[in-house]
């Protein structure tokens, strides 16, 4: 039956998506009266912030609704980001300057009496992620938005994120991010778009209506997934897509049989059981657990979300044999790779398609970003726990496998040695699923995040499937997003280069090479020391108020903050700066370049050699920050809790940016980039994307030390010993000594002893190996520094030359080369909302 028009109409509301001032100024006012049910008597900086999110939010919302109608109208491909782990950071300013709506808001802020600014500072980021993959994904929704890609992220509403970090007495200690406490205005809960998530049972199998043989998965049990999404504003377009989170529920909230016998624990158990699932982010990152409820977590949020695009699709078609016209589906590393055997599952089972056709769709679906080459990292799950928990997966996933190695074997008749390497089974130990072969074999593009990762994926990790589908690997180098890294985190800087080449960089970064002739231009190295110095200042107002630290704004700024890792070495920075702490102990009177040495960064809380190096650099910056004979030249400081909103402020006052992992260890590194386009030179080894920041740049504005990977390989291969680099090198040799007599531990000679006996006897990431060409590039990047105008141009040839490192680029390169997509720009179709409100078809 066709709706009749003109049953139900809407006034509009008093907020809509006008900028007026005075309307904003109502909208404000209004939030605070009917959301936070506040007036001015009782109002605290929160309900403000609540109020002011709100109101943005609203405008949001208008271009949301406009951005879908117009998509499902015109059916475009839709990509949908799938990642356990998203890093938004706070929304406000970023949405602000996104929607274009920054001053209107600030002016309108001001004649309320409102400082924007305190409000912007009250919100409490999202921290969904651990670090660099999460952060990534998020950098890329950026640029899907801004580029006018129809685009959803799905991923896990976990009610608590990232722990909050803090520092007692040297030691990282760990308290639960509650960031949901105080509300959160982006979110929209969909209610009406639940879905059902099965665990564990057992399969069954049946003859249909036709006389075929099909398969059933009868779950032991059951739980919902409710979606809540966030708007995700492109700069300047009308584009705005969505990040859309599941949060687990059970299917209903008690038990009453149980609650009536008297069981009252009993009666929530499954409840509680059900909310588990999203309740806490695992907070390792490169370290594979096996834990059931992480599986559960994936699991969880995989279902939903295919279940949830099937249900778009059928909306719009009757059919799933064209599913792969309509979604591109990319999966973020192995967590979310169970898509695949549950893609089958709901093709085969719940969609009565045969093997041959779910096949081949869900191979055109499907594309997989690898994120790491750490073997500790890999996703491996043991038989047992993934069967007991998914028993028809496990059943698909065996068929994917037998039906894959029969492929391999046609290729390679005989060679049983490249079956068992290739094979979705590990049947080395214990049997094992390979989550990253799983992702390999059902995907239709494999990618690494930097040249050299990739090359190393093809030549290592994944080489048999390289041999044996060799167009299927390809490169994408990460690339981070302007508007968060440069607008919302930098804006002295942007300002600077608005008004040196205009704004056209926002967008296109290459553009900033039109910076190139100004590094010969006084006035204006002049002023972009400016910058930085004030931006100084505020880092070390942050530090006064929040640490009672003082902080040197004349000092080299050296900067490294990043996930707590052996293999990022924060320990050879340490090492560095015991070595300059023991030469100025030696000649008090040396002309040392001051530096202030700022760490930051979480260790997972299980990780003990990572909370030991938390530890030893406050240790260290305890005897060095007081002791009378350094601290006016070298302060340690380290910044606690780093997340995005410390990114904000510590990204845009570094001279020198620490990028100093073992080289084939960093798959790409982001940080990296976000130092190096807020104008910090880079010291760093030749890894990750470490390698094409240089190659951008010139190798004269940038500090190249350590060992290759062909070096490293061949160390490791002819027996490295750690040892006869401490034997040999006296200063290393008095560093590691320092430590070892208890210098920095009041006498205790045993509390870092674990780290020391880790370094000589082991060092798998080889610290000593690299110390001395570290120690030697620290010197001279330290008398660099004292060439003030050089290092301006250095400065800004790195600024200059950031072009390629946008998420603009790597996004624009995934759409070419993986999703086939292209942009689809927005009409406004709801200019406003008619005086009249809208009108609504009748429902029946
Ligand atoms: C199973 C535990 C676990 C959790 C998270 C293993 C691995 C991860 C991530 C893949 C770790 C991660 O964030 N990797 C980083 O991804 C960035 C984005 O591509 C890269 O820039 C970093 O080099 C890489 O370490």
């Amino acid at each position: 039956m066709e709706p009749t028009l003109s049953a139900t109409s809407v006034q509009a509301a008093p907020t809509n998506h006008s900028c007026d001032i005075n309307k904003l100024k109502r909208a404000f006012a209004y939030k605070l009266f009917y959301q936070q049910g506040k007036t001015v008597l009782s109002v605290s900086l929160n309900d403000y912030y609540q109020a002011v999110a709100l109101t943005v939010r609203d405008r949001m919302q208008h271009l949301f609704i406009n951005s879908t109608e117009a998509q499902l109208e015109k059916e475009s491909r839709l990509v949908c980001y799938l990642s356990a782990e998203f890093l938004p950071g706070p929304h406000l300013c970023n949405s602000l300057i996104n929607l274009g709506f920054f001053n209107e808001f600030a002016i309108a802020a001001r004649e309320t009496g409102l400082d924007l600014k305190a409000i912007i500072d009250q919100e409490k980021e999202p921290g969904l992620g651990n670090g660099g993959l999460g952060r990534l994904a998020a950098c890329y929704l950026d640029s899907l938005a801004t580029q006018q890609i129809p685009a959803i992220g799905y991923g896990i509403r976990y009610e608590f994120g990232m722990f909050d970090q803090e520092i007692v007495n040297g030691w990282q200690k760990e308290f639960s991010d509650r960031w949901l406490q105080l509300g959160n205005p982006w979110e929209v809960k969909k209610a009406d778009l639940v879905q059902e998530v099965g665990f564990g049972g057992c399969t069954e199998s049946y003859v249909n209506g036709q006389g075929n043989r099909h398969h059933r998965w009868v779950p032991a049990r059951v739980v919902i997934g409710i979606p809540y999404d966030t708007p995700i504003p492109g700069y300047k377009v009308n584009t705005v897509n969505t990040l859309r989170l599941w949060s687990a529920e059970a299917p209903k909230s008690f038990d009453f049989q149980d609650f009536n016998v008297g069981d009252y624990f009993g009666a929530v158990a499954e409840k509680i059981s059900a909310e588990n699932i999203t309740k806490v982010l695992y907070p390792n990152d490169e370290q594979f657990q096996g834990k059931k409820l992480r599986l559960e977590q994936q699991y969880f949020f995989v279902c939903c979300s295919l279940k949830d695009m099937i249900r778009m699709h059928l909306f719009c078609h009757d059919s799933l044999d064209n599913f792969h016209d309509n979604f591109a589906v990319q999966i973020n590393d192995t967590h979310p790779a169970v898509a695949i055997p549950e893609f089958m599952r709901l093709l085969l089972d719940e969609h009565c398609l045969n093997w041959e056709e779910a096949w081949d769709i869900t191979t055109r679906t499907f594309s997989y970003t690898n994120h790491t080459l750490l073997p500790e990292s890999q996703d491996k799950w043991p038989l047992s726990l993934f069967g007991s928990l998914l028993p028809r997966h496990l059943e698909i996933i065996f068929e994917i496998n037998h039906r894959f190695l029969d492929q391999v074997r046609l290729r390679y008749p005989g060679d049983e040695t490249i079956v068992r390497n290739l094979s979705i089974i590990d049947e080395s130990g214990p049997r094992s699923l390979r989550m990253a072969h799983l992702a390999c074999v059902g995907s239709q593009t494999i990618n690494g995040v930097a040249a050299v990762h990739t090359h190393l994926l093809k030549t290592s990790s994944l080489a048999d499937f390289h041999r044996l589908w060799p167009q299927k690997i390809i490169n994408i180098t990460n690339g981070v997003t302007p508007r968060r890294w440069m607008l919302v985190s930098n804006p002295r800087l942007s300002q600077l280069i608005n008004e040196a080449i205009g704004e056209a960089w926002i967008t296109d970064l290459t553009q900033l090479r039109r910076l190139e002739p100004l590094a010969d231009d006084a006035a204006f190295r002049t002023a972009w020391r400016r910058v930085k110095q004030e931006n100084k200042e505020d880092i070390a107002a942050f530090a006064r108020d929040r640490h009672r630290v003082t902080l040197d704004i004349n000092a080299l700024f050296d900067v490294q903050v990043k996930r707590i890792h052996e293999y990022k070495r924060q320990h050879l920075n340490l090492l560095h700066i015991i070595t300059l702490y023991n030469r100025l102990k030696a000649n008090p009177t040396l002309d040392l370049t001051p530096r202030v040495c700022i760490f930051g960064g979480k260790a997972a809380p299980g990780y003990f050699m990572a909370k030991l190096i938390i530890k030893c650099i406050n240790a260290v910056a305890e005897v060095v920050n007081n002791d009378p004979d350094t601290r006016d030249r070298l302060h340690v400081y380290f910044l606690p809790n780093h997340n995005v909103q410390t990114g904000h402020l510590v990204y845009p006052v570094s001279d020198l940016s620490e990028q100093i992992s073992l080289a084939g260890k960093e798959a790409s590194g982001t940080g990296n980039m976000k130092f190096a386009l807020s104008g910090a030179v880079t010291i760093g080894t030749a890894d990750g994307a470490n390698i094409e920041i240089r190659e951008e740049v010139g190798e004269d504005n940038f500090f190249l030390f350590g060992l290759s990977v062909p070096e490293v390989e061949q160390l490791q291969a002819t027996g490295y010993r750690p040892a006869d680099y401490y034997l040999s090198d006296d200063e290393l040799r008095a560093a590691i000594d320092l430590i070892r007599s208890g210098h920095f531990s009041h006498g205790d000679h045993d509390l870092f002893q674990p780290l020391l006996t880790n370094l000589l006897e082991h060092d798998p990431y080889l610290v000593l190996a690299d110390y001395r060409s570290y120690v030697d590039c620290q010197q001279q990047a330290a008398d660099s520094y004292r060439k003030r105008e050089q290092w301006t141009r250095m400065s800004i040839l790195n600024v200059a030359r950031m072009g390629k490192f946008s998420s603009d680029r790597s996004i624009a390169q995934y759409c070419r080369e993986v999703w086939r997509v292209k942009p689809f720009p927005i009409e406004l179709k709801w200019q406003r909302i008619p005086e009249g409100g809208i009108v609504f078809p009748r429902l029946s």
